[in-house]
């Protein structure tokens, strides 16, 4: 299985991934782990954090001469920011006269972020204890991570790419077909969206929401090409690929909602206009549509997996919401910290991310394998055998 766990807070030193269960024998090199995190750091409506950093993963284990060793990789990203945290953010404690300014405590929970929950969870009073690892900046190290599922994914010709397809309330009128280089036309636009009448729109959107003092949030869709029928499985619950794909996805901070396919949609319509009828075709089985999203049963259909999600505003408010200091219990205004008004194209790559590590995990669970090329001759011998079952007319 591809498994991974993060560390790091948002202005510590770094950001760490630890990735086990890849085969041995994959290519790997930091730019292709770099490239996927300059496309995190971008996107019409980022905040001032994001002109000090420039994410790089260092490769710290693993990795030799550009392969994978089948051994832990540990990827580390530096935050620029923490020069100008070294004392707020030390691991040592503190000694002397300390000013408590220069500790950028946290006493005014914001509403919708994890401060308040979590000081009372945890016991704490400054909320900072809270927010530096609830922070989005954690997705950092997400990216990294997925970028090495992304790495094993291509091997078998998996494909995936991203898109937003609503921002603030703006929807884009979505192509028939979208792009096979789905990321080349998303890239291209500053909200990473396909439709340049809406694109222009939610940036006009953005900036009204910044001169309001407010934020905006919206719906990504993530598209995967070329995954063979049968990942997943229908047998269990928590090896449905469904399952935990959506809980994947709804793991990245400030998701609320996942929907796979036409999602929730097709709670509205008849059978009749949902399920995806089966034919033949040149290839074999084919479907007349793809309303499940690439999805039956839990179990992979070898059409494109589609998966969208809801990300709500940032609740960093610049024009903030009410709240109660944690110190005192009396009313006041919830923190103003630096932050994004719209993070939402980089949630789309970091939904990639999530959902390229899922996959990865079902392909190992399915196709096993110590090196790449054991991994190749499992997939092949199962792809002839498929290619025995997908003509049932000759
Ligand atoms: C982020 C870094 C953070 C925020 C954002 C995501 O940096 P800073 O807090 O120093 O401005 O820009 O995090 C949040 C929106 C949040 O609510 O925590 C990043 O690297 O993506």
């Amino acid at each position: 299985m591809f498994r991974f766990s993060t560390a790091g807070e948002s202005h510590g030193p770094v950001l760490i991934s630890l990735i086990e269960g890849v085969p041995a024998g994959l290519p790997v090199v930091a730019e292709q782990i770099d490239r996927e995190l300059r496309r995190r750091q971008g996107g019409y409506g980022r905040g001032g954090r994001m002109r000090i950093e420039s994410d790089r993963a260092d490769i710290r284990s693993g990795v030799r001469h550009g392969e994978t060793l089948g051994s832990p990789i540990a990827l580390q990203i530096r935050n620029r920011d923490w020069e100008n945290w070294t004392l707020a953010m030390s691991a040592a404690p503190l000694e002397g006269d300390v000013d408590e300014e220069d500790l950028r405590p946290v006493y005014l929970p914001r509403p919708g972020h994890a401060d308040l929950v979590g000081v009372l969870k945890y016991d704490r009073y400054d909320a900072r204890d809270i927010l530096e690892r609830a922070s989005a900046r954690e997705t950092a190290a997400r990216v990294a991570a997925g970028s090495i599922a992304k790495r094993l994914l291509e091997e078998i010709g998996v494909r995936i790419g991203s898109h937003i397809v609503m921002l603030g309330g703006i929807e884009a009128k979505l192509p028939d077909v979208v792009p096979e280089d789905l990321n080349a036309s998303s890239d291209a636009s500053p909200v990473r969206c396909l439709d340049p009448e809406a694109e222009g729109r939610m940036i006009e959107a953005i900036d009204d929401a910044k001169r309001n003092g407010d934020t905006l949030g919206g719906v990504f869709e993530v598209v995967v090409r070329g995954l063979p029928i049968g990942l997943g499985s229908h047998v269990s619950w928590d090896r449905k690929l469904d399952g935990r794909l959506a809980g994947a996805v709804m793991s990245i901070q400030a998701i609320k909602g996942v929907e796979i396919g036409m999602g929730f949609e097709s709670g509205a319509r008849p059978g009749s206009r949902v399920h995806d009828e089966i034919v033949v075709d040149d290839s074999g089985y084919g479907r007349a549509g793809n309303a499940a999203g690439g999805l039956e049963g839990g179990i992979t259909t070898g059409l494109p997996v589609v998966v969208r999600a809801a990300m709500k505003p940032i609740s960093t408010l610049m024009r903030p919401l009410r709240t109660i200091d944690i110190r005192t219990g009396e009313r006041g205004d919830a923190v103003r910290e630096r932050s994004d008004v719209c993070a939402l194209p980089a949630a789309g790559v970091v939904g990639e991310a999530m959902v390229a590590i899922v996959l990865a995990s079902a392909v190992l669970e399915k196709f096993g394998g110590d090196s790449l090329g054991e991994l190749r001759r499992n997939f092949e011998a199962y792809r002839s055998y498929l290619s025995t079952r997908v003509s049932p007319s000759s």
